[in-house]
C-alpha cells in the first residue's frame, strides 16, 4: 500500500466498509497519520511506522498491545486507551510490497491534543494521564517489554557519543560551542546519578512511555480532561523519574524548545506545581521514596541530556532532528542547558514541593 492508496487499508484491515475518504493529518515527526473513515461511518487512524527510527517492529506492536490491554482491565471506556484494529489475517500491523509498515487505531471521538498548554490546567491533566498510565502499569512485568530504541535514555552512554561528535568534528563546528561543552562536562557526574542508582537497584525499574510532553495527550475537547495518552512506540522499560522528569523538561519551562533567547529559559513554578501535582494525584501512592526525592533530580538530567543529543546532533551534521536551519540544533541544545541550569539552582525546593505535598 502506498502513501496515495491509504483507501486500500480496508482490503487489509478489519473497517467498517469499505474507506470513503481519507485525510493526512500533520503534527508527528515520526510516522505518517491518515484519518480515515469507512462506509457504516466509524473513523480509523491509519499510520506507517517509521521502521528507520524503529528497527524492531513486530516487538513495538506487541508492546502496544499488551500495554493497551493491561490498561482496558482497569478502564474498558473506549476512549481511555488505544484500540488496535486488526488486520484481516489477525495481525497487529501490515507489511506492504515495498517493505513499509502499518497498523490501524480506532478514532478516539471528541479529543483534543495541545502543543502548549493554555493554563495550569491543561499541564496538571497531561501529567495526571502520564500518572495514571504509571499507575496502572504498576503491576506490569516491564522486563516482558521489547526495547524499542536501545539505550534510550542512557544517560552516560548519550555524554560518551557526545564526546565521539566532538572527537571527530565531522562539520568543523567545534569551534561555535566551547561554552556549551563546558557546561555539559560540568554535569556529567550529576547527570549520570540515577543511571547508577537504577543499576544499583535504588530505583526500581518500571513501564515507562519515554515521550511525555503534552501533544502525546489526549483531552476531552469538551471538559479539558485527560482522556488517553498517545505514541506507545516508545513504551519500554525505564524510569518513572524520566518520564516525570521528561514532561516537566518539555512543558513546565517558560520558553519552547526553540526560543527566541535561549538563554531565558526557565522553570516556571507555577506550571512545575500543577504538572507535578497532576502526576502525582494519580501515581504518588505507587512511588518509592527515593523515586519521589528524584524526581527534581529527573528533570535536570532530561533536560542536560536532551541538550547533549542536539549538541551531538549538530556537531554530527543534524542527522537525527530535522533542522530547519544550520544552527537549529545548537539553538535548542542552547534552551535546554539554560533550563537545566535552572532546574539544578531550584532542585531543593522542587523537592521540598514534592515531598510536603503527600
Ligand atoms: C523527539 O519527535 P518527537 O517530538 O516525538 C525525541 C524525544 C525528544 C524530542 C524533543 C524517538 O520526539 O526524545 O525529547 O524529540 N524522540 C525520539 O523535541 O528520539
Ligand atoms: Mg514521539
Amino acid at each position: 500500500m502506498a502513501d496515495n492508496r491509504v483507501i486500500e487499508a480496508d482490503k487489509c484491515f478489519c473497517l467498517g466498509g469499505r474507506v470513503v475518504s481519507a485525510e493526512a493529518i500533520s503534527g508527528g515527526h515520526i510516522n505518517k497519520t491518515y484519518k480515515l473513515t469507512a462506509e457504516n461511518g466509524s473513523e480509523y487512524l491509519l499510520q506507517r511506522i517509521n521502521d528507520y527510527v524503529f528497527r524492531d517492529i513486530d516487538g513495538l506492536m506487541s508492546n502496544i498491545s499488551a500495554v493497551t490491554e493491561h490498561i482496558r482491565k482497569y478502564d474498558s471506556d473506549a476512549r481511555h486507551s488505544l484500540t488496535i484494529v486488526k488486520t484481516k489475517s489477525g495481525k497487529l500491523f501490515e507489511r506492504d510490497e515495498q517493505g513499509g509498515c502499518w497498523r490501524v487505531f480506532r478514532f478516539i471521538q471528541g479529543g483534543i491534543c495541545l502543543e502548549k498548554p493554555r493554563c495550569p490546567d491543561d499541564l496538571f491533566e497531561g501529567a495526571a494521564a502520564f500518572g495514571r498510565f504509571q499507575r496502572q502499569m504498576a503491576d506490569f512485568h516491564a522486563d516482558t517489554l521489547s526495547v524499542t530504541i536501545p539505550d534510550f535514555h542512557n544517560t552516560p552512554l548519550r555524554f560518551k557519543a557526545l564526546k565521539a561528535a566532538v572527537k571527530a568534528d565531522e562539520f568543523s563546528r567545534l569551534r561555535n560551542v566551547s561554552a556549551e561543552l563546558d557546561f555539559i562536562y560540568g554535569c556529567e557526574e550529576l547527570a549520570a546519578k540515577i543511571a547508577h542508582m537504577g543499576k544499583r537497584g535504588e530505583i526500581p525499574l518500571r513501564v515507562t512511555h519515554n515521550d511525555t510532553k503534552l501533544s502525546n495527550v489526549m483531552l476531552d475537547e469538551k471538559t479539558g480532561r485527560a482522556l488517553c495518552v498517545l505514541d506507545l512506540d516508545t513504551v519500554m522499560p525505564g524510569y518513572s523519574v524520566f518520564d516525570y522528569g521528561d514532561a516537566v523538561r518539555a512543558g513546565a519551562s517558560t520558553q519552547g524548545e526553540l526560543a527566541a533567547d535561549a538563554s531565558k529559559a526557565r522553570i516556571s513554578r507555577s506550571m512545575f506545581e500543577a504538572l507535578t501535582d497532576g502526576y502525582l494525584s494519580e501515581c504518588g501512592e505507587k512511588l518509592t521514596r527515593a523515586e519521589l526525592e528524584s524526581l527534581p533530580l529527573g528533570a535536570f538530567t532530561m533536560s542536560v541530556e536532551l541538550g547533549a543529543r542536539f549538541l551531538t546532533d549538530y556537531l554530527s551534521g543534524d542527522r537525527y532532528f530535522c533542522a530547519d536551519y544550520p544552527a537549529q540544533n545548537l539553538d535548542r541544545c542552547r534552551t535546554q542547558l539554560a533550563l537545566a541550569a535552572d532546574i539544578r539552582k531550584h532542585m531543593d525546593e522542587m523537592r521540598a514541593y514534592i515531598l510536603s505535598e503527600r
